[in-house]
């Protein structure tokens, strides 16, 4: 079990140790690289030096955060990682980092306490948010390089200050960060407005092949694996287009049906207001939260099947 500590006690091992490895969690995200990197840049600032590993890879669409860092040439002496619930999802790095992590810097409530020390703030809506009060409290000023990493970080674990997770102080610290010099409209743009032309041809596919219910309150959409190959479009991609069904004015429950590549059907949906999906996802066995939920279905079912499995299931709640 984990230490869990406060921020001026992080701060310590910070200040007296050297040469850091930040883990990050595989397939990273704008919060787990931003953090990751901004923190970097704060512990050059203290004449530290600091690299950043992931398991699988580094993403060209965040190389605007790390470009300027290739030369990790020096063996890590302090193992540290942010932005990680769970020591699982650093695949490889697992069995040669996990257990010499000093110190873990996250906001996830779900975190397991794999780390040494744990300095958790399940109220941050970012772990940038963390890393923005680590920097104060080192006494570290933020400059336009850092700030451009924080920012990046909030923004997208926000989902551009638009979910429930993000608070007053969210705003209080990016109204700090947007005093210093960068292009804050170009990362949005970047991280919520481009796609790639394969996206583009899916989505039009789900919003053309979705199916309204019950006057339009339920709306059921399938991607079938032939379409994400015609497209060209991997699995990556498909994060948000599970938000697509619920966009339409009136519909309270949307409903992504997947065909997987085992051949199996798995269903994602969305509500809003006081629509219960979990409740619908673990009448087929599966779970979730009242506004997003998913469950899977065996491969002896067909499509329509289970479109009518979940329509009736819908129905029954929407009376
Ligand atoms: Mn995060």
């Amino acid at each position: 079990m984990s230490n869990y500590i406060d921020i001026s006690a992080a701060c310590n091992i910070l200040k007296n140790n050297d040469d850091f490895a930040i883990l990050t969690h595989q397939n990273p995200d704008g919060d787990a690289f931003g953090s990751a990197f901004a923190l970097c840049l704060i512990l050059k600032k203290l004449g530290k030096r600091a690299k950043v590993l992931n398991f699988t890879g580094f993403p060209e669409r965040y190389s605007f955060l790390y470009t300027d860092f290739a030369a990790f040439d020096f063996e890590e002496k302090t193992v540290i990682a942010v932005d990680l619930a769970d020591d699982s999802l650093l695949g490889d790095l697992r069995e040669r980092y996990a257990d010499k992590c000093v110190l873990n810097i996250d906001h996830h409530g779900s975190n397991v306490g794999f780390a040494e020390n744990t300095l958790l703030n399940s109220k941050a809506a970012a772990a940038g948010e963390i890393i923005y009060d680590v920097a104060e409290n080192l006494g570290v000023s933020v400059d336009a390089e850092i700030a451009r990493r924080l920012y990046t970080a909030i923004a997208t674990d926000t989902g551009c200050f638009k979910f429930s997770n993000t608070t007053s102080r969210t705003h209080e610290i990016v109204s700090q960060l947007l005093k210093y010099d960068f292009d804050f409209a170009n990362i949005n743009r970047e991280m919520f407005d481009i796609k790639s032309i394969g996206k583009i041809k899916l989505e039009a596919a789900i919003y053309e092949n979705t199916e309204y219910y019950f006057g339009g309150k339920c709306a059921v959409a399938y991607i079938s694996r032939n379409l994400l190959s015609s497209l060209g479009v991997d699995e990556t991609e498909l994060d948000t287009t599970m938000n697509l069904p619920l966009q339409t004015l009136g519909v309270v429950v949307g409903v992504t049906i997947k065909e997987r590549e085992d051949g199996k059907l798995k269903a994602s949906m969305r509500s809003a207001g006081d629509f219960c999906v979990s409740d619908i996802c673990a009448s087929f066995g599966g779970g979730g939260h009242k506004n997003a939920a998913g469950c899977e279905f065996d491969e002896k079912y067909s499509i329509d099947e289970v479109k009518s499995m979940i329509v009736a299931e819908i129905g029954r709640v929407l009376g």
